[in-house]
């Protein structure tokens, strides 16, 4: 199963920190690695007053057996676990606050799913430049949601200017 994650961090080395998260992923046996995106320093978006972002987004490939929905679960529950084992203790009365790490599920092909713990494609996905300009760079004909990422970014406000991402 092919799925599209995203990182990012704000807190420490974040681009170390990036690193580690996709070597940590990788250790999975049934995950390979297919693509990962350059890193960009992204401005924040939603809340404003954190520092910048180290982003980066990857493809993997999930190989296993089962019903896609609980394969994509069992993902993100894999993926919680990297997160902790990386250091983040979320803060619940700040959603969007700063992270040592954050990896999302962005996409996965031929799979549309909103449970309580996951939904796909990520709901706020086409709204961030921080995820589509990496993600246009190793995915550039990718359709989420009916969009292209090109349509997706022609509707925001953002500059990139070259590995950083005001928006
Ligand atoms: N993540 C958020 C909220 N805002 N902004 C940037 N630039 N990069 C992020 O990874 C990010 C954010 C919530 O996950
Ligand atoms: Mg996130
Ligand atoms: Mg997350």
């Amino acid at each position: 199963m092919r799925c599209y994650i995203s990182l990012g961090s704000n807190l420490g080395n974040t681009e170390e920190n990036l690193q580690k998260a996709i070597l940590s992923i990788v250790q999975h046996n049934a995950i390979s690695l297919i693509k990962s995106s350059s890193v960009y320093k992204t401005e924040p978006q939603g809340d404003k007053n954190q520092e910048w972002f180290a982003n980066q987004v990857i493809i993997i490939d999930y190989n296993v057996d089962g019903e896609k929905e609980l394969i994509a679960e069992n993902l993100m529950q894999y993926l919680l676990g990297v997160e902790a084992g990386l250091g983040r203790i979320r803060d619940e009365a700040r959603r969007f606050g700063p992270r040592i790490i954050d990896i999302d599920i962005l996409y996965i092909e031929d799979l549309l799913l909103n449970t309580p713990i996951l939904t796909v494609p990520h709901p706020r996905v086409l709204e961030r430049a921080f995820v589509l300009i990496p993600l246009q760079e190793i995915a550039p004909n990718i359709r989420i949601a009916e969009s292209t990422i090109q349509e997706a970014l022609a509707k925001l406000e953002y500059r990139v200017e070259n590995n950083k991402i005001y928006q």
